[in-house]
C-alpha cells in the first residue's frame, strides 16, 4: 500500500470522464488499497481514483465518526439509481481544492448501485453525510467538481486564490474554474498577464 500524490485544481485531469472498470483484477485491488491509504492520510471521507491521476470509475469512502471503528467502502462503477426530490445543504470540501469549503445543495437521499471488490453488485440507500459524499464522488468520475454548483461570484473569488490558474486565465473562454476550458486555454497561445486578470476579476467581485 502506498500514499499517492493528490491531483490539485487547476489540473485538467479533474475534468476527465473516468472509464468503467471491466474486471476486478489484482491491479484494481492494489489501486483500491492505495486510494484508502491516501484518503485516510489526507485525511478525507472520500476519494475518486482520478484524484490520484487514475481515470477509472472507482471511489473509496469512509464516513464513520471514529477512527477506531473504520468502515472503509470501495465502490466500482458506482451510479445513482434514485434521488429524492427533497434537498439538503451541506458544507463540502474537496481534497483537490485545498482549504476551500462551501455550502452545496443536493438531493437529501439517494439509492446507489456499485460493484464491490468481490465482483458483487450492491444496491444501497443513503442519507445524511453518506448521501452527500457518494454524490460528490460520483461527480468526480464525470469530471464535475462541487465548485460547479456555486455562483459565478464565488467561483471568481476562488480563482483569485489559485494564482497559477490566474496565469492562464482568458476572460473570453473562462467559466470559473472549468477544466474543459482550461484545456482550451493551454492550447490557445499566449495568456493574458496576471494584472489584467486580477483587475477583471475584481470588477466582478462585489458585496453579495
Ligand atoms: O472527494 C474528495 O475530495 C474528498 C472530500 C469528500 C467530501 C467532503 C465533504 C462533503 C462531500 C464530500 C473530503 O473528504 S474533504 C475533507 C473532509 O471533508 C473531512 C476531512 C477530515 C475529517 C472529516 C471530513
Ligand atoms: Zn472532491
Amino acid at each position: 500500500m502506498s500514499i499517492r500524490p493528490l491531483v490539485i485544481l487547476p489540473d485538467s485531469k479533474l475534468r476527465m470522464t473516468s472509464e468503467p472498470i471491466k474486471e476486478v483484477t489484482g491491479e484494481i485491488c492494489r489501486l483500491a488499497d492505495d486510494m484508502l491509504e491516501t484518503m485516510y492520510h489526507a485525511p478525507g471521507i472520500g476519494l475518486a481514483a482520478i484524484q490520484i491521476g487514475m481515470p477509472v470509475r472507482m471511489v473509496t469512502m469512509d464516513v464513520s465518526k471514529s477512527e477506531d471503528e473504520r468502515q472503509p467502502m470501495v465502490l466500482i462503477n458506482p451510479e445513482i439509481v434514485w434521488a429524492s426530490e427533497e434537498k439538503r445543504v451541506y458544507e463540502e470540501g474537496c481534497l483537490s481544492i485545498p482549504e476551500y469549503y462551501e455550502e452545496v445543495e443536493r438531493p437529501d437521499r439517494v439509492r446507489f448501485r456499485y460493484m464491490n471488490l468481490q465482483g458483487e453488485t450492491i444496491e444501497q440507500d443513503a442519507d445524511g453525510l453518506l448521501a452527500t459524499c457518494v454524490q460528490h464522488e460520483i461527480d468526480h468520475l464525470n469530471g464535475v467538481l462541487f465548485i460547479d454548483y456555486l455562483s459565478r461570484l464565488k467561483r471568481d473569488r476562488l480563482r483569485l486564490s489559485f494564482p497559477h490558474h490566474v496565469d492562464h486565465f482568458d476572460p473570453a473562454e473562462d467559466d470559473a474554474c472549468s477544466g474543459k476550458r482550461l484545456e482550451a486555454k493551454h492550447g490557445s497561445g499566449p495568456s493574458l498577464d496576471g494584472t489584467v486578470v486580477l483587475l477583471d476579476a475584481i470588477q466582478v467581485v462585489g458585496p453579495e
